[in-house]
Order: C-alpha cells, then sequence, then structure tokens
C-alpha cells in the first residue's frame, strides 16, 4: 500500500517536470532577419548593423546587448532630432512589441560597430551576436551591403558624437 501510493504521488511531479522542460530552456521568442552591415570607405572607423527583429511572444522583449569580433565596441543606437540636427545617441536597449516588429535602419534605431579590427569588404560576413532581457542570445551574420546615399545614415565621421 505504501509503495502504491508513493508511486501515485510521483507520476504527477515527474509529469509536471517534462512538460516544464521545453519552457526552461529559453526558446527565442524574436526572430532576426534580413540583417546587414552598412559598407563604408575603408577609413571610416564605424558602421552600423541593420536588421528586422519580430516578436512572436506575448509580452513586449528588448534587445539588450550586440557584439560582434569585427569591432572593439558595439553600442545599440538611436538617431534623435534636436534641434534639426540629427544625432546619434547610444541607448541601453530597443524595444519589440509582443506579437509586432522593430526595424532597425538607417537614421533610426542600429547596431553601431565602434573602432572596426579591419576594414569592411561588399558582401562579407559580419558575425552579431544579439541578447535579449529573456535572457535568448540569436547569433545571425549580417552581410555587407552598400547603401544608396540619399538615405539619412548620418554615420559621416563628422557626426560621430558619442
Ligand atoms: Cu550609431
Amino acid at each position: 500500500m505504501r509503495s502504491y501510493r508513493s508511486l501515485a504521488l510521483s507520476l504527477p511531479f515527474a509529469f509536471t517536470l517534462a512538460c516544464a522542460a521545453p519552457a526552461q530552456s529559453a526558446e527565442p521568442v524574436v526572430n532576426v532577419s534580413e540583417p546587414y552591415v552598412r559598407l563604408v570607405p575603408p577609413s571610416a572607423p564605424a558602421t552600423g548593423a541593420f536588421m528586422l527583429l519580430s516578436n512572436s511572444g506575448n509580452a513586449a522583449r528588448q534587445l539588450v546587448s550586440a557584439d560582434s569580433p569585427v569591432a572593439k565596441t558595439v553600442e545599440l543606437h538611436t538617431h534623435l532630432n534636436e534641434n534639426g540636427v540629427m544625432k546619434m545617441r547610444q541607448i541601453k536597449e530597443i524595444g519589440i512589441p509582443a506579437h509586432g516588429e522593430t526595424r532597425l535602419k538607417p537614421g533610426s534605431y542600429h547596431v553601431m560597430l565602434i573602432d572596426l579590427k579591419a576594414p569592411l569588404q561588399e558582401g562579407d560576413g559580419v558575425p552579431l551576436t544579439l541578447k535579449f532581457d529573456d535572457g535568448s542570445v540569436q547569433k545571425v551574420v549580417a552581410p555587407v551591403r552598400s547603401i544608396a546615399s540619399t538615405l539619412p545614415a548620418a554615420h559621416a565621421p563628422a557626426q560621430m558624437k558619442h
């Protein structure tokens, strides 16, 4: 009788553990697509990485940090219009609304690659590691692309105000 009771108690417990396991593996809810890095002249010390972040979860998520082996420093940036002048500002996080998306693009949110270790060539693949506030990590490779100069990018050295 005693062993039967112990088995009956332990079965639901084991079942609960098995069900909880997938949720604990931090399945990423943010999908990273269309990543690219802006081609800059070989003398440029920095450039920006852009991408589309799509959140399939029920809660808002934040991109909290990024890293790349091609740059000594990687920061999250946005552009702000201050008295008619577009300036870049470092920010702590980039939000992605629940069941929504945030596009990192020239003139807006971007991942700033500062102090490039070597000049980037068009077509190079730049590895990026993106960390989110739920602890999930996404690794992508962003191709280097030239962007038409008509786009509001403002990554010229004169406007690098960190
Ligand atoms: Cu920037």
